[in-house]
């Protein structure tokens, strides 16, 4: 399916009304409809034409959101790249996406035309419509290749599961350039035609003063934005659990503690799902019926889930169409059309899944993903570092972070942060920088990262 058959449902069938709040502006959808058609002529004029890539280097905004939908209709294929990055992470995505535009803040002034009409670009439902970069077990990060089959199989599946409709108010803090907010977020209010507020980020200062304000019914977040709002007063917590329909987790496991801690300040029951760049939202607990803490519950419509060795296995329209320009990368990660997810799993004898952990080191941090071989590799070229190690740590805030176990001839932790913090995301800057006579391996030379841990 082209994905604009979708979102025809709202810029078309509800033109009228309001789609999107923006920094104190609304705008309807027919605004959304004709903002995209010039971001889409534009793009023509700068020789984008259906397969070719377009980078956004951009926070959430709504020339974020037209640049999407421009790129729908086009048949450009749109690489969001995290806000967070720096330069050595842009490049390694630039190249290899090889797009034929970069967009950034400063070209958001001449990204316009005056032409109010939708170009048509004849697409199916396997052309790709966004290449998300995910870093899988190795250092660097490949791109996902999700299709618009992809994107409207998990949009659909969640507006039925979920039942968002046009009564609901969403609020969407998360950041769009990941699949959370992009996959889900914006694919269930331009399919769904629910008005949503767009914030710039999720701010735990200024949260409270945006849902007494905007009075949403419906919220995604991860496990960070949760926690963060357990410190809300307990007044003001029922008053916006009473107007709320339906607050959802995903992207990192919810502490249980969590869990319960909201149901109790908010009158409300999280309802935390399970999803993955490569694959969209593949469980999820039910709208009705239990919500069972600390299990991401069944499989959604359509989904084949199963586990081998102890390894979520999935199958389904809504996995992606491989890694670019990685056939052996691709290859390997299915067997007989089955993705191997990496997570580890099992399933209860009334069908609840409920994950374990993951096969690799995958540290999530705030919802963000860190490789750890990534950032050993960056130490490893800082003088001085011998050999290093990251694990991530528990912490309660973001769920895990990373710290760093260095050997060194000279060790100096203070410009050895400095050097991750001018040359990475914030995310993936250790914690903490500990120097070790030597790291623990086994006889196979294999790091034993849980004792490090320890
Ligand atoms: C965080 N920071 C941001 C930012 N989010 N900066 C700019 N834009 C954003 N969107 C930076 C801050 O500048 C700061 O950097 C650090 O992160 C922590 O900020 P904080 O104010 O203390 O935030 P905190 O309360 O910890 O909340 C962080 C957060 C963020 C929850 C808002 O981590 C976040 O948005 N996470 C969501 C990630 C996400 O959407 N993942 C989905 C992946 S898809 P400094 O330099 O001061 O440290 C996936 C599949 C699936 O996993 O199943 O969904
Ligand atoms: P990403 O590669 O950024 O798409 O992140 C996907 C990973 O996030 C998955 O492989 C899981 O490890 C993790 N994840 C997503 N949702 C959950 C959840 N509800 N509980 C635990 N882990 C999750």
């Amino acid at each position: 399916m082209n994905l604009l058959h979708l979102f025809d449902l709202s810029l078309i069938a509800r033109a009228n009304e309001i789609a999107l709040e923006w920094e104190g502006a609304e705008f309807t959808f027919g605004e959304i409809e004709r903002r995209s058609n010039r971001v889409s002529h534009a793009l023509r004029a700068r020789g984008l034409s259906k397969g070719d890539r377009l980078c956004v280097y951009l926070g959430n905004r709504i020339e974020l959101v037209d640049i999407y939908l421009a790129c729908v209709k086009l048949g450009v294929i749109f690489v969001p790249i995290n806000i967070l990055y720096r330069d050595r992470e842009i490049a390694h995505i630039t190249n290899d996406a090889e797009p034929r535009l970069v967009i950034t803040d400063a070209d958001l002034a001449e990204l316009t035309s005056d032409r109010d009409d939708r170009p048509l670009e004849d697409l199916d439902g396997d052309s790709p419509a966004a290449i998300i970069y995910t870093s899988g077990t190795t250092g660097a990060s490949k791109g996902a290749v999700l299709t618009h089959n992809n994107f409207a199989a998990n949009a659909v599946n969640l507006l039925t599961m979920w039942q968002i409709t046009d009564r609901d108010r969403f609020l969407l803090a998360l950041p769009l350039f990941h699949i959370h907010a992009l996959g889900n977020g914006l694919h269930c209010w331009l399919a769904g035609g629910c008005r949503m507020r767009l914030l710039e980020r999720f701010d735990h200062r200024t949260a409270i003063d945006e849902f007494r304000d905007f009075r949403p019914t419906l919220f995604f977040g991860v496990p960070t934005i949760y926690v963060r709002l357990l410190d809300t007063p307990p007044e003001i917590a029922r008053e916006i659990g009473d107007r709320m329909r339906l607050f959802v987790s995903g992207s990192a496991p919810l502490p249980v503690p969590v869990f319960e801690r909201f149901r109790d300040l908010f009158n409300h029951t999280i309802l935390e799902r399970y999803g993955m760049t490569e694959t969209f939202m593949t469980l999820s607990n039910p709208l009705t019926g239990e919500r069972r803490a600390g299990t991401v519950g069944f499989p959604l419509p359509g989904i084949s889930v199963s586990i081998d060795d102890g390894e979520l296995f999935v199958r389904g329209p809504n996995v992606f169409a491989g890694y670019w320009r990685r056939p052996d990368a691709t290859a390997a990660a299915f067997t007989d059309g089955w993705f191997h997810t990496g997570d580890l799993a099992t399933r209860s004898a009334d069908g609840y899944y409920t994950l374990l952990g993951r096969k690799s080191d995958l540290i999530i941090s705030g919802g963000f993903n860190v490789y750890p071989r990534e950032i050993e590799e960056f130490l490893l070229e800082q003088p001085g570092v011998a050999e290093a190690a990251v694990v991530g740590v528990a912490d309660g805030l973001r769920g895990e972070v990373p710290v760093a176990f260095i050997v060194a001839t000279s060790f100096d932790a203070d410009a050895l942060e400095r050097a991750c913090r001018d040359n990475l995301a914030s995310f993936k800057v250790p914690r903490r920088f500990v120097q070790v006579d030597s790291i623990p391996r086994t006889a196979l030379g294999k790091v034993q990262k849980h004792l490090l841990a320890q």
